[in-house]
């Protein structure tokens, strides 16, 4: 009889997590996840976002760790003993990173390094594959397309500390023969993406305003360029790099550049408002082109000290060698987005709990 294939996801509270585990519950997996124990005790449910997609907390097994904590990290995994280790956990907001670029390396860069010596130090390196969860973030100002081959010029703590997550990925593939794979992945997002992200920032207050809110939506960089994808097709390129022979670095990416403003502008066609723009740089504001009304604003406390200007993924690697392609693109994310955000806003207003409305 074939076992059950067994997987331990840090970070698996997180939107990326949230997917990840369903996916792989819908494989017969049987998923472990790691989550810290402020986000266990504290949050009204650390598992809202895996319930969010309609799917139920008790089919995963959750430990309580901190990736800052080797030893802690280590135990888990010796208990659990995973066939396959997606190591998502991070500070995942770059510019918080700014803020906090200390506690940003202890998580992203010595926190792998944690899950790293505990696969070597445990004897696990025959058998435990890992997923590391690399960032477009790394490429910072080098000029797009970036692939596998573009030279990495982060442009902030965060970008730092995964390059040495990343670097120490390949050093532990090499040299002690772990099967270790990088997915070096774009802007991916959904409608349970945290609202501290620029996207679900604006689907979120394009439903408000909608409903009638009248305070503007106030944005940093409009003139940012990301490539933004979907989650749930990003994790199932995470899963098909641990199911090759031999390990290897993968970017994902849709392969389509847009700027914030042009989020804005979309997010704000699906709810029938034609957004115009007036003045320039920190004055500049976007207007109902019907009513006149100020809808958006720029708020220069939101600018970072240093931002990554254009980010565009060229995923022909995966396509060749794991047949990975997104089915999502900008439009349909979005509109799936303030759906959902509508739905979650109208549940809030009614003072309903919204556990699988992102289904609807
Ligand atoms: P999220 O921020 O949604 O999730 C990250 C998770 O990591 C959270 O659940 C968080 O827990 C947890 N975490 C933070 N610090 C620790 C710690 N010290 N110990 C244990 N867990 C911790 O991020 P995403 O799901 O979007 O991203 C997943 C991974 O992929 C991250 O590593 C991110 O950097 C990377 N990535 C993401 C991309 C994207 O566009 N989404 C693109 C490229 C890379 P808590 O809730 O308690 O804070
Ligand atoms: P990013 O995502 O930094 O690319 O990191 P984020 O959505 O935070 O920013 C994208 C761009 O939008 C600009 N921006 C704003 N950003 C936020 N958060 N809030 C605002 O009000 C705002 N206004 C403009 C930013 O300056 C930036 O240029 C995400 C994370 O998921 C990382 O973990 C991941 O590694 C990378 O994507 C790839």
């Amino acid at each position: 009889m074939m076992h059950r294939k067994r997987a331990l996801i840090t970070g698996v509270a997180g939107q990326d997590g949230a997917y990840l585990a369903e996916f792989l519950l819908s494989k017969g997996y049987e998923v472990h996840g790691l989550v810290r124990w402020d986000s266990y005790m504290n949050a009204d449910n650390a598992l809202e976002r895996f319930e969010a997609l309609g799917m139920d907390g008790t089919r995963l097994a959750v430990h309580v760790g901190d990736l800052t904590d080797a030893q802690n990290v280590s135990a888990i995994i010796k208990k659990v003993q995973p066939n396959e280790i997606y190591n998502l956990a991070a500070l995942s907001q770059v510019g918080v990173s700014f803020d906090t670029p200390a506690s940003t390396i202890d998580i992203n860069a010595k926190g792998t390094l944690a899950v790293l010596e505990a696969v070597r130090l445990l004897d696990m390196e025959g058998w435990v594959r890992i997923y590391q969860a690399s960032s477009s973030e790394m490429f910072g100002s080098s000029p797009a397309p970036q692939n596998e081959e573009t030279p990495m010029h982060p442009c902030s703590p965060y970008g730092v500390a995964k390059q040495a997550a990343y670097w120490l990925a390949k050093i532990y593939r090499d040299s002690y023969g772990i099967y270790i794979s990088n997915g070096i992945l774009f802007n991916h997002e959904s409608p349970v993406r945290g609202e501290d992200f620029v996207t679900r920032k604006i689907t979120r207050a394009v439903v408000e305003i909608e409903a009638g809110r009248s305070v503007p939506l106030k944005l940093g960089n409009l003139d940012s360029v990301r490539d933004w994808g979907h989650a749930r097709d990003y994790v199932a390129g995470m899963w098909a790099m641990l199911q090759r022979d031999k390990p290897g670095d993968y970017v994902l990416a849709t392969g389509q550049a847009k700027t914030v403003r042009e989020f804005v502008v979309c997010a704000f066609s699906h709810v029938g408002v034609r957004i115009g723009w007036r003045g320039c740089g920190e004055d500049e504001v976007g207007i109902d082109k019907k009513t006149g009304k100020v809808l958006v604003m720029v708020d220069p406390v939101l600018f970072r000290p240093k931002d990554v200007n254009y980010l565009l993924g060229d995923a022909s690697k995966a396509k060749a060698e794991l047949g990975w392609q997104p089915k999502i693109y900008f439009d349909d994310l979005i509109s799936e987005m303030i759906n959902a955000d509508r739905n979650i806003y109208y549940y809030e207003q009614e003072g309903r709990e919204c556990s699988t409305v992102l289904r609807a």
